[in-house]
């Protein structure tokens, strides 16, 4: 029997991890050895404007810290990194960073989803790519790059974990389950849509070659090789986009599931075998994601934990800092359906003060505004549910499904009374955790790249999670017809 050590790198949103595992017959231990903010950085660039971006060196010197401790505690077979999506670095022709990756939530995609859309037609880019509209999503930022010096001058695009990886290796590559979510993939083929990305005006040239989850993409090389200790070190691809790689630690014991992947972003829906793109799908902007081992994703992004993570924010900037654990307790206790927001309102997206933005949505469906903080999480919590319950419906329908069980992973899964609303809103019992589903969705496929024991398939890895790690489960209590008349207020 083969026990993989391996290093997880897996970042989000809002922080960062390096995760040691350990996986094997019955073994899947993990132990977090760093843990760094991933806080982005306004800075102005003239004229009043600004520009949204990530710290990427930042994240690459915590990064080789973290691994530097990996490394130096255990004798590792590999490193893998996952992140978030759809953002990226452009490098030129001798390899060099042209200036510092773009928030998702950038602005300078405002108005050109709609433009997209228009020129290119959105029933020809969905029957491609099978992608949801997002302006977050890469084919939406390029287009509204066109023409600045940094992509014209750019020889290569990396997304953000491929640029991580070719820091630590000098290989270049996109790893397939990230790059599907760029809405450049086309989604049956498993290979960028080339006639599309010409058509955006995309200059093909700067689409590296794609790799498969479990490839190694090569040796930790150069600089990055003396600072982890001068050894031969392989960086293996994983499914590189998190929620990727979340959904691989899935502790199901049934086909019949549904998941919330809930971070930042709330990701619901379906595993499936194929993509189902459909005229009814676009339409209610389900989205088909490529995961690990050829399955797809048939989910809906919701907006998620952002609300409540930006209201936090933005009252800690206000001087009127909120403590968590304290406040999800009020908000237990607090009026139920007091009122409710559609978390997908666009509205939300943007960072700033998240609080007035939902009083305001409040207001307009002529509801109460939250007044103290706790209604506030509580209007938050309950409109996510209902969310959840509208799109894991909505899932079920478009794809001809029917699911027993509603798993929650991820950071998301430790919120009690989110979990407790989701499993009444929903109806059907909710499992709760992992908490580090996507480290160990990163560690599972890394160890059986090493050839691991007892992590052949997405079935076997899924049972070790399941024979392995803490869930909790919550049961419906019955009270789906409240969640009835909420969701009734917002038609
Ligand atoms: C979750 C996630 C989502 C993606 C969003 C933006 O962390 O990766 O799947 O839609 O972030 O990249």
């Amino acid at each position: 029997a083969v026990t993989a050590t391996c290093a997880a790198v897996d970042l989000g949103a809002s922080s960062g991890r390096v995760i040691l595992g350990r996986v094997g017959a019955g073994e899947l231990s993990t132990t977090e050895v760093a843990r760094f903010d991933n806080t982005p950085i306004r800075i102005a660039r003239g004229a009043g404007r600004d520009r949204l971006h990530w710290n990427v060196l930042g994240l690459y010197r915590d990064i080789l810290a973290g691994l530097r401790i990996a490394s130096a505690s255990a004798e590792l077979h590999s490193i893998g990194i996952d992140s978030w999506a759809v953002d990226y670095g452009l490098l030129d022709a001798d390899g060099e960073l042209l200036g510092n990756p773009i928030h998702y939530r950038d602005s300078r995609t405002d108005g050109v989803l709609d433009q997209v859309r228009a020129t290119l037609g959105a029933e020809r880019i969905y029957a491609t790519t099978g992608i949801q509209f997002m302006p977050i999503n890469t084919l939406i930022q390029l287009v509204a790059a066109r023409d600045t010096a940094a992509l014209t001058a750019a020889s290569s695009l990396l997304l953000i974990p491929d640029l991580l990886c070719y820091w630590l290796t000098g290989q270049r590559g996109a790893e397939v389950t990230n790059a599907s979510t760029t809405q450049l993939l086309d989604v049956r083929r498993r290979e960028w849509a080339w006639e599309l990305v010409r058509a955006a005006g995309i200059d093909e040239t700067l689409l590296p070659p794609l790799r498969e989850p479990g490839e190694r993409i090569g040796l930790v090389d150069g600089t990055a090789r003396a600072e982890l200790g001068g050894g031969e070190l392989p960086v293996v691809a994983v499914g590189s986009h998190d929620t990727a790689s979340a959904i691989v630690a899935v502790p199901t014991v049934t086909r019949r599931f549904g998941y919330v992947s809930c971070g930042t972003w709330s990701l619901v829906g379906l595993e499936l075998d194929a993509p189902v793109v459909s005229e009814a799908g676009r339409t209610a902007n389900f989205t088909n994601e490529l995961g690990v081992d050829g399955t797809t994703r048939y989910l809906r992004n919701v907006m998620g934990l952002w609300l409540l993570q930006e209201s936090l924010r933005t009252w800690a900037d206000a001087g009127r800092p909120a403590e968590l654990s304290g406040l999800l307790a009020d908000a237990a206790r607090a009026e139920p359906f007091r009122s409710i927001v559609d978390p997908d309102d666009p509205r939300f997206l943007a960072p700033g003060d998240m609080p007035a933005r939902i009083a305001q949505a409040c207001r307009e469906t002529g509801q109460p505004v939250p007044e103290t903080q706790a209604q506030l999480v509580r209007c938050v919590l309950e409109s996510l549910a209902l969310a959840y319950r509208r799109t894991l419906r909505q899932a079920c329908a478009l794809s001809g499904r029917e699911v027993d069980v509603l798993h929650i992973v991820g950071g998301g899964s430790r919120n009690e009374l989110l979990c407790r609303l989701t499993a009444d809103a929903c109806g059907i019992p909710v499992v709760a955790g992992p908490v580090e589903a996507t480290a160990l969705g990163n560690l599972l496929v890394q160890a059986r790249a090493a050839g691991g024991s007892g992590v052949g398939d997405l079935t076997a890895m899924r049972a070790l999670v399941a024979a392995t790690q803490e869930v909790r489960e919550y049961a419906p209590s019955g009270a789906a017809s409240d969640f009835d008349a909420a969701a009734r207020r917002l038609d």
